[in-house]
């Protein structure tokens, strides 16, 4: 089975096994990523973040339906803070989604925050590339936004869903420290709870003061578990695409782009370095810095220097 030309067709099986590799940083992904690349950047790109139990996968599951009820092909990447061991909240978004799992024309994925040797940012980029060959028309990323690691991953989306909840008191101020600026659309969820006038409240107080008479990110509020809202929700994100220039659009393509450059470069670099270092030099080496009679950044330094003077036209 070619795998490049599977993901192209839609195949679901095929998406998985892809996203296995970038996950797992295989050498086999670098050449699928090239593979697959002329069919990338098609794709809408929204990411959904806010704290932990916000509702970030009840309202993603919500969105699925109605965007499916308009015809559109959708895919899901939910980055999944815990330790890659436990998976528990994976299970528990998994069991969320379910109800989609069937549906050909969706996927749903998650992929541990942690264990990626090349980032999670990076892994989730290339999960989207994937899933922008497969022909999903949008793409909605799931991140709780804490880390920088996290911050990262958001900024791989066109556009940015910030959800707020009432009853956490702190949490305007955990955004004011990062996410802030990046929301292109506030969702306030658990609209339903008694509390929810008041952090509305207090989340237009700080716009006023935060944007200084730009225009403010809209505000939607939503009952994820009920579904209410959640057409508003799309048509704003609609509204904002339509609005927002080539030039922000373009911003997540190249960010993508410099990351597979780099790991290009990389590889090839790295292949250079074997062809010209035998195995028994290297372990001579090891064998030297294991004893403590060098370090081994002058062992570094010394193949590089070597490397320099060869001939690569
Ligand atoms: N009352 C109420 N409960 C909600 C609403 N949206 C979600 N919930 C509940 O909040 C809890 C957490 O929802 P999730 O969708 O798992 O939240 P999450 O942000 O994905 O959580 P993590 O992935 O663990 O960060 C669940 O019990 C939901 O049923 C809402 O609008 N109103
Ligand atoms: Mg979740």
């Amino acid at each position: 089975m070619d795998l490049a030309q599977e993901i192209i067709k839609g195949n679901t099986r095929a998406i998985g096994q892809a996203i296995s590799l970038v996950e797992n940083n295989k050498k086999a992904a670098q050449e699928l990523i090239k593979k697959i690349f002329p069919y990338t950047g098609e794709s809408l790109v929204v990411g959904i973040t806010g704290t932990p139990g916000s509702g970030k996968s009840t309202l993603v599951n919500q969105m699925i339906s109605c965007l499916r009820k308009n015809g559109k092909k959708v895919g899901v990447v939910a980055v999944d803070p815990s330790s890659p061991f436990s998976g528990g909240a994976i299970l528990g978004d998994r069991i969320r989604m379910m109800q989609h799992s069937v549906d050909p024309e969706i996927f749903i994925r998650s992929m541990a925050a942690r264990g990626h040797l090349g980032g999670v940012a990076k892994a989730t980029g290339e999960a989207i590339a994937i899933l922008e060959a497969a022909g999903k028309n949008l793409i909605l990323v799931e991140t709780v936004g804490v880390g920088q690691d996290e911050v990262e991953v958001v900024k791989l989306a066109d556009v940015v869903l910030v959800i707020l909840i009432p009853g956490a008191g702190d949490e305007i101020q955990t955004f004011k420290a990062g996410l802030m600026e990046i929301a292109d659309i506030f969702v306030l969820n658990k609209a339903d709870s008694p509390e929810a006038e008041k952090i509305e409240n207090q989340l237009m107080a700080m716009l006023e003061m935060g944007y200084g008479g730009k225009e403010t990110p809209p505000v939607v509020k939503t009952v994820a578990t009920e579904g209410e809202g959640v057409e508003q929700l799309i048509s704003e994100i609609s509204r904002l695409v339509a609005s927002k220039n080539q030039e922000s659009r373009s911003a997540r393509k190249k960010r993508l782009i410099s990351w597979m450059l780099r790991d290009i470069i990389g590889e090839k670099i790295y292949q250079i370095v074997t062809q010209n270092v035998q195995d028994s030099e290297f372990e001579r080496y090891v064998e030297k810095i294991y004893k403590k009679e060098v370090d081994p950044y002058t062992i570094a330094d010394k193949i590089v220097s070597r490397l320099k003077k060869l001939d690569f036209s």
